[in-house]
């Protein structure tokens, strides 16, 4: 179900960022995943752009969740709401179970309706080990062959970073560092993964101009924008490697497996760094947002 809004905002090509619901569902505790999922809506409001929280409820795909219905997502017990990636839809669909929709179910279901821009945190990724585990997230495959935009802070250091971006190459998807002279992709928590991209746009017009570009060229595949976080939310990286590898043993020892390892590692992390790294990635995703929203409003509107 498309929310009236949304349906309108369609009709008279307004400018719409999507944002995905597994940060609510499995990304963040309560009560920092409603109030970051509410602020980062009102984030892309002020930019001149309208929001469209993606997510499942009862088996109902919701594309524009109000802010009760996300309340409502949020509040079921985490045992009850799956976190869906595409390989998941049908599923919750059928069984008529709430779900959080992670990024390449958030791009699917975007791209249906006729959403191109979508805002996130983070993305998954190649994990650690992903070469021999095969444990790839579906994100990437995803941006290979959904026409989204997504702009977010990269993919955190949990993940494999330098085989990430190698495999989105192979998949076809354009990426690019946003305010980075270096061209460095960031690397969530921190500014800077020490992995370069291959290119960088240093303003919203340019970003939009790539994305315009992009869109005419009906390439069918995704782009990749990597924003990093504000200076003064960026964590300590010396911390953040610590409370990796710490998270990474826990984990581990705990023999958690598949879907369940990010939201494991995320609660680990905050747990380790005392919520420090919690407030950055609420922070990282409200710029997300922002930055999103100024690009999908320059898409529409250019200024020459
Ligand atoms: N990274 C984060 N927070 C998150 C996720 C990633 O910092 O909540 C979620 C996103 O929804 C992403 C998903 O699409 O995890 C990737 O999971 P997997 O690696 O299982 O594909
Ligand atoms: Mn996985």
């Amino acid at each position: 179900m498309v929310h009236p809004d949304i349906q309108a905002a369609l009709k008279h090509n307004q400018p719409i960022v999507a944002l995905e619901s597994t940060i609510i569902t499995h990304g963040m505790p309560m009560p920092q995943n409603v109030e970051t999922a509410l602020q980062v809506e009102e984030e892309v409001r002020q930019a001149g752009a309208i929001p469209a929280t993606i997510g499942i409820l009862d088996g109902c795909i919701r594309v524009g969740l109000t802010g009760e219905e996300l309340k409502e997502l949020a509040r079921k017990p985490r045992e009850e709401v799956i976190k869906c990636s595409r390989r998941d839809l049908p599923y919750v669909v059928a069984s008529r179970k709430s779900g959080g929709t992670t990024v390449a179910a958030t791009m699917l279901l975007a791209h249906q309706v006729g959403i191109d821009v979508f805002a996130t945190g983070g993305i998954g990724g190649v994990h650690r080990e992903g070469h021999i585990t095969m444990d790839v997230s579906a994100d990437l495959v995803e941006l290979g062959r959904t026409p989204v935009a997504v702009i977010c802070s990269g993919i955190k250091s949990i993940l494999d970073i330098p085989r990430t971006l190698e495999y989105l190459e192979t998949q076809g998807v354009c990426v690019a560092s946003f305010e980075s002279p270096q061209r460095m992709f960031p690397d969530f928590f921190t500014r800077d993964s020490q992995c370069q991209v291959p290119y960088n746009l240093n303003t919203i017009q340019e970003a939009a101009k790539l994305l315009r570009s992009w869109k005419e060229l009906n390439l069918k595949s995704g782009a990749l924008i990597g924003v990093p976080i504000p200076h003064k939310f960026a964590a300590n990286k010396k911390e953040i490697d610590q409370a990796i590898i710490d998270a990474n043993q826990k984990a581990l020892e705990n023999g958690i497996k598949g879907k369940d390892v990010t939201p494991f590692l995320l609660k680990a992390i905050t747990e380790i760094t005392k919520g420090r790294s919690l407030e950055s990635n609420m922070a990282l995703i409200r710029n997300n947002a922002r930055v999103a929203g100024q690009i999908a409003k320059e898409m529409k509107t250019p200024k020459q």
